[in-house]
């Protein structure tokens, strides 16, 4: 038994002096600096006591020592747990109670404020500040660059990934090492990545899409990435000339459509841009087509299952669908009541089976069971169809989600922390279209008889539990919240009326 992970992303790299990361200093990092680096961490990390399987939560920003502790959790063959920056400390309290790390990576800041927590269990924690100091760094500091990688199999746990629940409750999505690799794996495959490519890279590296397509993608082609640390207009503008891959969320599109300085020229040297996360216009996609001559690929994916679907390569790449299923996946439409499988055509409930489909929730059996059947297929809870020519369209959501900017936000989560504010009697919250993030979080409120407040205590509630993303962007005040004859929030209704703005 081997580290599949280990011996196909970091392995061969081991004295590999080529270029691996392109820094905004003009610097360049080769993929045997990088790796040395990682391994003074994964040093540091089995000195914490991090034994295989134990889970490390990280809460850093954007940085190549963050993208390195990434490759250190898969060296000593730990399950890696990365959060969101803006996650606030009660969001982070409920990931680290429920995921009981043996070690936890933050800033300074935020390290004494998790202490409540964290002394609770055997828990240690290392920090790394966004000017690249703290304990993690003091503790590398004169550590080996070498690591031998613990063993691990294909169905060992390599991440965890929290993705919320139409509950209001996140689940851990249990990644193994298969799941991950096979997906990198097609998609190496399938986009022709190769150790010729530069991909930009803007995404966040807290979630599938950052962290899995394009880094295990990269690593695994030994290509290139100009590392930026988040969406940057006019960084992305200026490496464009010298790069050939780009992976974005549609924002990022629209964004770049939005200065005139993005043309043809400017993207002569691209190879492929790829979009997904979020549902891309199919306006945006011939906008861009006719701006630059590319045809944006979009593809679809999810948490628990990494990529399902892509738009070809080669071939033809169909504005507002997400192609077929990659190789090795199977999608099915269903009857959302049933199960039964649905004719060629008809709209219902995308499954999707593979060896690219997770293990289950982490502690939640009866959450697994419900979402994930026992033939293999798990339920997405996305609405959609395949047309005669085998390409999946996405046509809407069963589950109540709001996916903005390429984040996605539950309503009943924002709900529940807009309910407890003194004065509020109900809520109702829904996203309405936005030109720049797709779609904009909002809140219909109503409040109790007398009650004296508005949207500064509400903003101020949502300040103390949620991320800033979570945020409605707007509130509505409104004396009863339409319902149906079952007395459920008709949210639709609500989106209808209020969606003028975009
Ligand atoms: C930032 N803000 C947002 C968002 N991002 N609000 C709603 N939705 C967002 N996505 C807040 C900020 O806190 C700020 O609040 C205000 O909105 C404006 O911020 P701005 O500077 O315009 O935003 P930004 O920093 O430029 O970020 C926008 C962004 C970013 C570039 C679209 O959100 C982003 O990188 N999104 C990508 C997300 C992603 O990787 N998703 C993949 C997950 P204030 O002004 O009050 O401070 S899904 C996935 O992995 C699946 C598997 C898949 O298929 O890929
Ligand atoms: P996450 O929970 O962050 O993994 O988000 C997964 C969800 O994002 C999916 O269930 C879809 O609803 C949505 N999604 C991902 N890619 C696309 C896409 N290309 N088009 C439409 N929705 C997408």
């Amino acid at each position: 038994m081997t580290n599949p992970l280990y011996d196909a992303l970091i392995k061969p790299h081991l004295d590999n002096s080529e270029c691996f990361l392109l820094t905004d200093d003009g610097g360049e990092i080769s993929y045997n600096e990088f790796i040395q680096r990682a391994s003074q961490f994964a040093h540091v990390l089995a000195e914490a006591g991090m034994a295989p399987g134990d889970r490390i939560v990280v809460q850093a920003a954007k940085l190549v020592e963050t993208l390195a502790l990434y490759v250190a959790s898969i060296q000593i063959g730990a399950v890696y747990l990365p959060l969101n920056t803006g996650y606030t400390i009660s969001e982070l309290e409920y990931f680290i109670n429920d995921a009981k790390p043996s070690v936890v990576v933050c800033a300074d800041e935020t390290a004494g404020k998790l202490r409540t927590i964290t002394s609770q269990f055997d828990c240690k924690t290392l920090t790394l500040n966004p000017n690249v100091t703290g304990s993690l760094i003091d503790s590398a500091e004169n550590q080996p660059t070498r690591f031998s990688p613990v063993q691990r199999g294909p169905d060992d746990l390599a991440a965890l990934l929290y993705t919320s629940g139409t509950t209001g409750r996140s689940k851990g999505a249990m990644l193994s090492q298969a799941n991950l690799l096979s997906n990198a794996r097609v998609l190496v495959g399938l986009w022709a990545i190769s150790a010729d490519d530069t991909l930009i890279h803007a995404l966040p590296i807290f979630h599938t899409h950052g962290l899995f397509v394009a880094i295990n993608s990269a690593m695994l082609a030994g290509a290139r990435m100009r590392w930026i640390s988040s969406f940057d207009l006019e960084k992305i503008l200026d490496a464009l000339p010298r790069s050939t891959l780009m992976m974005g969320v549609p924002t990022f599109y629209t964004r770049l459509l939005g200065d005139p300085r993005f043309d043809r020229s400017l993207t002569s040297n691209m190879r492929l841009f790829i979009s997904g996360s979020a549902p891309l216009l199919s306006e945006t996609h011939e906008a861009f087509e006719a701006r630059t001559g590319h045809r944006i690929l979009e593809r679809y994916g999810m948490t628990e299952t990494n990529m399902n679907t892509s738009n070809p390569y080669e071939g033809e790449r169909r504005a507002g669908t997400v192609g077929f299923p990659l190789q090795g996946t199977e999608i099915k439409i269903t009857d959302p009541e049933s199960g039964a499988e649905l004719p060629v055509g008809n709209v219902g409930m995308i499954e999707v089976r593979g060896p690219n489909v997770f293990k289950g929730y982490w502690n939640m059996p009866e959450k697994t069971a419900e979402e994930l059947r026992s033939n293999g297929y798990f339920i997405t809870g996305d609405l959609g169809r395949v047309d005669s020519d085998g390409y999946l369209h996405i046509v809407g959501r069963e589950k109540d989600l709001i996916i903005s900017g390429g984040y996605n936000i539950y309503p009943k989560e924002v709900e529940d922390v807009l309910n407890d504010v003194d004065g509020v009697l109900e809520s109702a919250v829904f996203g309405i279209p936005d030109s720049d993030f797709g779609e904009a979080v909002t809140a219909a409120i109503v409040l109790e008889m007398n009650a004296n407040i508005g949207r500064a205590e509400l903003s101020e509630a949502a300040l103390a539990k949620l991320a800033k993303f979570k945020h409605p962007k707007s509130y509505i005040f409104l004396t009863e919240l339409p319902r149906n004859t079952m007395g459920k929030v008709q949210k639709n209704l609500l989106r209808k009326q209020h969606s003028g703005g975009a």
